[in-house]
Order: C-alpha cells, then structure tokens, then sequence
C-alpha cells in the first residue's frame, strides 16, 4: 500500500468514498457520494479528451449538487434523504415539466444516480471478465442496459463513438492503479456490494417519492 500512497490517484480510494457515503442509519451522505463521483471523473479524464463531453457534464451535475451543500440551506442537504424531504416540503422541485426549478438537487442527483447503475453493470463486467474481454463491448452493454434508455439518440451515438475509444482491459487496470490484474479483481469484488448498496437505497428512496421521472 504504501507504493500507491505515492500516486496521485489510484482506484481504490475512488470507491473508498462511496463506501463512506453510507450513514450508520443507512442514508447516502452527499457530500461523500459527490467524492465518489469525483474521482470518477478525475479517472475518465486520465482515460483521454474524446471522454470530455461526459466529464464535462457529470463534473457541472457535481457542481450544481456542492453549490447547494455549501449555500444558505447547506445542511438540508447534508444527506440525499434529508435533500428529498427539503426539496419536496418547500416545492423546489419541478415533478412533471421544467419550470421555475430546472436545477434542483432531486432532479440533478438522479441523473448521477441513474449514472450509477451504468457504473455497477459496468464493474460487475469487469470483474467477471477474461483475459480478452472488450473493455468497449463491457462498457456498451451495460450503457445499453441502463442509461441509454435515457437519452436521446445523438448523444448514444455520442457515446457509442467514445466507448470504442476505450483502452483495452489491462491497460484499463493500468489506469486504475490498483495493482496486478488479480489486485483489481478483488478490490472490484469489495468495492461492487457498496455500490449496490447505495444504488438501491437511493433507488427506493426515489420510487417510494415518486422522482424517478423527473424531467
Ligand atoms: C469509462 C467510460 C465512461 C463511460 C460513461 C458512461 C456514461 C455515458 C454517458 C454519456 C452522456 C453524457 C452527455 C450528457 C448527457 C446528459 O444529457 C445526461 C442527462 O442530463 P440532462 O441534464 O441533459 O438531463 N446526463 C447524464 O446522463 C449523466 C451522465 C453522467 C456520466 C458520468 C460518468 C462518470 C464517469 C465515470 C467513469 C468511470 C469509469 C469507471 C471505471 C471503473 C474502473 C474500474
């Protein structure tokens, strides 16, 4: 461990912060979940520019989520439960068509969220993956499975062209400095249940307010 304290970045600490965003009572704590993402994107700008347009968007989703944690109502904020039941007691959120509120936290942390299913399919396939598996073929068919469903057919292009753009398996692995190939598969089996696991509470914290469909 000590050899990869030195690096600047290294995998295991990006999913170490959604490991933290778990409260003891089980609600998502923002601030840690927005780390997560961050490292998130900090790994895709290492993998090149072609990636550019979907840091670029997650990194301004980030942004709109901290400027809420640091503004006046900061610490209605402090978790995504505590966020929903702010947003929605004081109607700072547009359910059903953009109006006055096209930015809210519950808008904007679904998009992150819907992300991060794309994230867990996508890591399940790479942990399960053999020594010649297509980090691009991994990567569309979970895209495919989850997120796409929400976009429109110029930005699945979009992506589609991006994924091809992807480095091969080991290499990838490289990127993530973990470690050896058996190192990532490992960290990747600790690191998969807590994403689960933040998924689905966000997941059923939605469906229970009826957010899942916010425009
Ligand atoms: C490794 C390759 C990364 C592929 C990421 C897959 C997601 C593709 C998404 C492409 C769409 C981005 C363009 C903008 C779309 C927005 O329209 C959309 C909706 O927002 P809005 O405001 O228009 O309603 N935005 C989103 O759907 C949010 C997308 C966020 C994507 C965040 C991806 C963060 C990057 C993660 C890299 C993780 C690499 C993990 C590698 C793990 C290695 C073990």
């Amino acid at each position: 461990p000590a050899a990869s304290e030195n690096q600047n970045f290294c995998f295991k600490d990006e999913l170490d912060a959604f490991k933290l965003c778990l409260s003891p009572n089980k609600e998502v704590i923002l601030e840690h979940y927005l780390a997560g993402w961050s490292g998130l994107v900090k790994f895709l700008n290492r993998l090149g520019n072609v990636f550019g347009f979907i840091s670029k968007d997650a990194s301004s989703k980030i942004q709109i989520l901290r400027n809420f944690l640091n503004g006046e109502s900061g610490s209605e904020y402090f978790t995504v439960q505590s966020m929903v039941k702010y947003e929605l007691e004081n109607k700072l959120v547009d359910l059903k068509k953009a109006g006055s509120h096209p930015e809210s936290g519950c808008r904007t942390l679904l998009r992150l969220h819907r992300a991060l299913r794309w994230l867990e399919l996508f890591l399940e396939r790479l942990r399960t993956s053999q020594e010649d598996g297509k980090t691009s073929a991994m990567c569309a068919e979970s895209y495919n499975e989850s997120l796409a469903q929400f976009h429109p057919w110029v930005v699945r292009k979009a992506a589609g062209l991006a994924f091809c753009m992807l480095p091969g398996r080991l290499a990838f692995f490289e990127v993530m400095n973990v470690g050896t190939p058996d190192q990532v598969v490992a960290m990747l089996g600790e690191a998969l249940p807590v994403v689960t696991e933040v998924y689905q509470i966000t997941q059923e914290l939605y469906a229970k307010h009826d957010l899942l469909d916010i425009p």
